[in-house]
């Protein structure tokens, strides 16, 4: 097993977080690299940490973690590829 790398959690997205035509709000992180091209979002959804504050969710924001129970804990499917699109 080699060391597992994740996405801090920040919280899961409400229905505040979208507008009337389902489309996330201005002011979140672009999450997109993140996520299976295409995904469409919706309330429940993670909403991950923008460690560096440049306004998406990139391998820059992942951090090495010790137990891949943890990361698979913490919500959706996010597979290590996608991390390095
Ligand atoms: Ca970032």
């Amino acid at each position: 097993m080699g060391d597992i790398w994740g996405l801090q959690f920040d919280r899961f997205l409400t229905e505040d977080d979208f507008n009337a035509d389902g489309s996330l709000k201005a002011g979140l992180p672009d999450q997109t690299k993140v996520f299976p091209a295409g995904y469409q979002f919706a309330p429940g959804d993670v909403l991950y940490k923008d460690l560096d504050n440049n306004g998406e969710i990139g391998i820059q924001d992942a951090f090495l973690v010790l137990s891949y129970y943890s990361y698979q804990s913490a919500g959706k499917n996010v597979t290590w590829e996608d991390l390095t699109k």
